[in-house]
């Protein structure tokens, strides 16, 4: 069983074109928006989207096989129907953006149906193995795959990566051919405005400051080691905030959980962090600070 897994991980791997790339790159131009009237002009959309738009969560409630997320606006035989904004759920998300400020973001998400392993949600560093499919609140499709993938969340746009984390895999079984069976998954949507998505750059179908929303469907997950240090990248978040992308000791620009030696010292994290194997980080002269976070040990 575990071994299906880690085969679909190694072949897999390299799917997460479409969602890949912040919106931190250098294509700014002197006509770009400011960031906080964005995010406001885009919280604005979203609860009105959210407030005129409701779901087929009946279906949801019901059925035991998967269901796709149909969004359908409050009319005809929908008009009684509660609208999303009583239905999801807010998660704050705070970007520190290029221009050096730190703009607070609303994602609002659903959870239609909760899968069964919750204690194995994605960190917002973590893998998850998932069909998704993005849509622009115009309804029209901008990506989606119906052949599961796996996305490193670490590459995936700010948005997805906080969205996805709510949503829990379910369980799987190997038949006899080779093929996984997957039950119990959850399938969740998100929505969130373009500075957690791609803020001024536009993409192959989506315009320049466009709010998204994305419906997954997440199969299973993987706890991430992108430095194969032994540390979990989620383990590499020192400051405790949460966020594992702004711990850089060393200050090489490359954060710790990417970076093979995190003090700098010339000693791969690896090969001091727990020498005697005892299962504590060493400390060699005691000051409190582990030796793999510390570039003076004696
Ligand atoms: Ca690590
Ligand atoms: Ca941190
Ligand atoms: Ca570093
Ligand atoms: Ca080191």
């Amino acid at each position: 069983m575990k071994k299906g897994i880690h085969t679909l991980l190694l072949f897999s791997f390299l799917s997460f074109a479409l969602i890949g790339c912040s919106s931190n790159d250098d294509e700014e131009t002197e006509e770009q928006r400011d960031f906080a009237e964005q995010a406001a002009d885009d919280d604005l959309l979203l609860r009105e989207f959210l407030s005129t738009h409701t779901y087929n969560y009946e279906d949801f409630s019901s059925a035991n096989s998967p269901v796709e997320f149909e969004v359908d606006t409050l009319a005809g035989d929908a008009a009684n129907k509660t609208p999303l904004i009583d239905l999801v759920e807010r998660r704050e998300v705070t970007v520190n953006t290029t221009d050096g400020q730190s703009i607070d973001h609303t994602l609002y998400y659903i959870v239609a149906r909760q899968g069964s392993r919750l204690e194995d949600r994605t960190s917002i560093v973590d893998s998850v193995y998932l069909t998704y499919r993005g849509k622009l609140l115009d309804g029209s499709v901008f990506d989606e795959t119906t052949i599961p993938v796996w996305l490193d969340n670490t590459s995936v746009i700010t948005g997805f990566r906080y969205g996805v984390s709510e949503i829990a895999p379910g369980t799987y079984t190997q038949n006899d051919d080779g093929t996984i069976d997957f039950e119990n998954f959850g399938q969740g949507t998100f929505f969130l405005p373009s500075g957690l998505g791609y803020f001024a750059n536009a993409r192959s179908g989506i315009p320049a400051y466009s709010p998204l929303y994305f419906s997954v469907n997440v199969l299973t997950t993987n706890q991430a080691d992108h430095d194969f240090d032994g540390i979990l990248s989620i383990d590499e978040d020192v400051d405790g905030d949460g966020n594992p992308f702004n711990d850089d000791t060393d200050g090489d620009d490359i954060p710790n959980y990417a970076d093979f030696d995190d003090d700098g010292d010339g000693v791969n994290t690896i090969a001091e962090y727990d020498k005697d194997g005892d299962g504590v980080p060493d400390d060699t002269d005691g000051d409190g600070i582990p030796d793999y976070l510390d570039n003076d040990n004696d």
